[in-house]
């Protein structure tokens, strides 16, 4: 059974009003609430649609980049690790996600380190190993105590690092299956995906690099058809779902759920 594509379980959070306040590297205008939401509703509606049971969380006015919960946790089948995001403005969001894992599974662990710093969105799981990115939001600390955790359920941790710039390792690749990563050029060109199949983003389409593979499905931002067409050619199942308002804050598919197997 696949951990890193199989999944009975999903989390999201709806998004809140605040969301014109979130996050963003590059200013490229206001995203458009009740836009944002008919996007989401048909994420959600397509992960449903693998058989997967998707808890919609109630959004959080105080965290206006509250709707990208992936960064709040890692989850495996083991347990789940909270995370302790490097934005300031979001460390408070891991507390919130923290009871709903703690109901659905017997173990969850946290990063404690008052220096440890590490985010959902930097982390890739494959189905031999973790790989972390290193970048602004997950710094060396946070990788170590990571490591520690996760080496307790026998999974391999290896460092790797995101492209300055970009925010985070899963920004520019995705897991399509086992063996399959997809991945943009300039992360694939330092070398960590040796040992994997890449299928390259298409030039001047990085910001279909974040897709998931969820079940059957790889769910990808729409209106990247060069990406879409080479998934496709690949022998994928894709749904393309809405992202415009969501890439305004540097989100994409990932961000928006923790994906996972309860145990
Ligand atoms: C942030 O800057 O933290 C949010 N505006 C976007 C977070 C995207 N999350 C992710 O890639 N996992």
């Amino acid at each position: 059974m696949s951990v890193s594509t199989r999944f009975t379980h999903a989390i999201t959070r709806r998004p809140a009003a605040s969301i014109t306040r979130g996050l963003r590297a590059v200013d490229t205008g206001t995203p458009d609430l009740s836009l944002m939401q008919a996007h989401h509703d048909a994420y959600v509606a397509a992960l449903r649609e693998t058989g997967a049971t998707v808890i919609e969380l109630a959004p959080l006015d105080a965290y206006p980049d509250g709707v990208f919960v992936e960064d709040t946790a890692l989850c495996l089948p083991q347990g789940a690790v909270i995370m302790r995001p490097g934005a300031p403005s979001r460390l408070g969001e891991a507390a919130e996600m923290a009871p709903h894992l703690r109901a659905l599974y017997a173990q969850v662990v946290q990063i404690t380190g008052s220096d440890s710093f590490i985010e959902g969105g930097d982390i890739l799981v494959t189905e031999k190993e973790i790989l972390v990115g290193r970048s602004a939001r997950t710094n060396a600390a946070g990788i170590a105590e990571l490591s520690g955790l996760v080496a307790l359920w026998g999974h391999r941790l290896r460092e790797v690092h995101t492209p300055p710039g970009v925010l985070h390792f899963k920004t520019d690749c995705s897991l399509l299956d086992a063996d399959t990563i997809l991945s943009t050029q300039r992360l694939s060109a330092l070398g960590c995906f040796d040992g994997y199949r890449v299928i390259p983003v298409p030039e001047g389409e990085e910001a279909a690099a974040n897709t998931i593979r969820f079940n059957d499905l790889i769910l990808m931002p729409a209106g990247f058809p060069k990406t879409r067409d080479a998934i496709a050619r690949a022998g994928f199942a894709l749904r393309e779902i809405g992202n415009s308002e969501c890439a305004k804050l540097d989100g994409g598919m990932s961000c928006l759920s923790l994906r996972f197997t309860p145990s």
